[in-house]
């Protein structure tokens, strides 16, 4: 199988922490390493349309030469077919909190932190839109506000061990850094989380910024 990804970019990013993190738990899952260049817009050639006609990374190559989009499509596949270590939770409860809180990182920082890069310093060459980065400017803190809180003074996001969640926060601060975007002083759960996770053996090569 093939991984076409380009660092540092998000949804890349967290599918590689991912791999990573069931590769420290001793789930080694072998994939060739492909980049696609963003910037030089390599993700538009006709070659990677055959793989994403949305021209986005990551995309996962299977053995059988069949394409699989979509970061979360791919964790899932592969979560389902190594369980172990977890990185969905156990039980069904913590599934559901795993899920939640995943989805919180997203929505609520993920998504904002690239419409705020994207329409002030877009390394995708995009226009400048400074009243979608004002506005996006405006949305962030609550969903920053919301895992500090649920964070509290656990290790992980969701609690005692990594999952899915640390993987989307810990993609979406770096991409924040990128472009100067950092976490201030009121939210020092997460800071601390922050600076803990990037020490992980899994996050070193990956997080890079
Ligand atoms: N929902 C998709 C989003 C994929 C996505 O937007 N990827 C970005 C990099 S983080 C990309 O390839 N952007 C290139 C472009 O928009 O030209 C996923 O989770 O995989």
């Amino acid at each position: 199988m093939r991984l076409y990804y380009f660092p540092v970019a998000p949804n890349p990013t967290r599918l590689r922490l991912y791999l990573a993190e069931k590769a420290q738990g001793g789930c080694e899952i072998a994939l060739e390493y492909v980049q696609v260049h963003l910037p030089n817009g390599e993700q538009n050639s006709p070659e990677h349309r055959t793989r994403n006609p949305l021209g986005r990374v990551p995309v996962l190559e299977l053995d059988d030469g069949s394409y699989l989009c979509e970061s979360l499509a791919i964790i899932e596949y592969f979560e389902e077919l190594h369980p172990e270590p977890p990185m969905i939770g156990r039980t069904p409860l913590e599934r559901a909190r795993v899920r939640e809180l995943e989805r919180v990182a997203e929505l609520g920082v993920l998504h904002p932190i690239a419409r705020i890069v994207h329409a002030s310093n877009s390394p995708l060459g995009l226009p400048p839109n400074p009243e979608v980065a004002e506005h996006f400017r405006g949305v962030l803190p609550a969903g920053l506000q919301l895992l500090d809180t649920r964070i509290g003074d656990a290790p992980f996001v969701a609690g005692e061990a990594p999952s899915i969640a640390d993987c989307t926060l810990a993609a979406a601060l770096q991409f924040g850094r990128f472009r100067g975007i950092g976490i201030d002083s009121d939210y020092a759960n997460l800071a601390r989380w922050d600076a803990a996770y990037r020490e992980r053996a899994s996050a070193k090569d990956i997080i890079v910024l």
